[in-house]
């Protein structure tokens, strides 16, 4: 998939698109990823489009940082054991695919290898 404006998950965000939301407030949302590589696999998405990638938003809003990280450990806890995994794929030779920064959080017998 290659960069659109706007992204797929400001889509998901503004309800043109389906997904399984599992957590929202003014900042984040929080929705199942549609091919999951783990039992428990979510997507922690920043709503701002202002940030491309995991290093553009530490440098940015490094707080919003903050809060997808804590956002992952409280989901991890309802809907696993509170133990995962957060993976930021960060450019497109590293797996990422759309360009609007967002957390792999990935739960429960996990794979060896798995990166999302
Ligand atoms: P990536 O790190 O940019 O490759 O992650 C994009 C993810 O978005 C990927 O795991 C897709 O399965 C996922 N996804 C989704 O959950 N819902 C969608 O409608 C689309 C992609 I398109």
């Amino acid at each position: 998939m290659s960069e659109q404006t706007p992204s797929i998950f400001t889509k998901i965000i503004n309800r043109e698109i389906p997904a399984e939301i599992l957590f929202e407030n003014d900042r984040l949302i929080a929705i199942r990823d549609i091919a999951p590589q783990a039992p428990m696999h979510l997507l922690v998405i920043p709503k701002s489009e202002n940030f491309q990638n995991v290093t553009e938003l530490a440098a940015g809003d490094p707080q919003l940082l903050a809060e997808i990280v804590s956002t992952a450990h409280n989901l991890a806890t309802l809907h696993s054991n509170g133990e995962y995994r957060l993976v930021f794929n960060t450019g497109e030779s590293a797996g990422q695919t759309v360009f609007h920064v967002h957390a792999h959080v990935l739960s429960g017998g996990l794979q060896e290898h798995t990166l999302a």
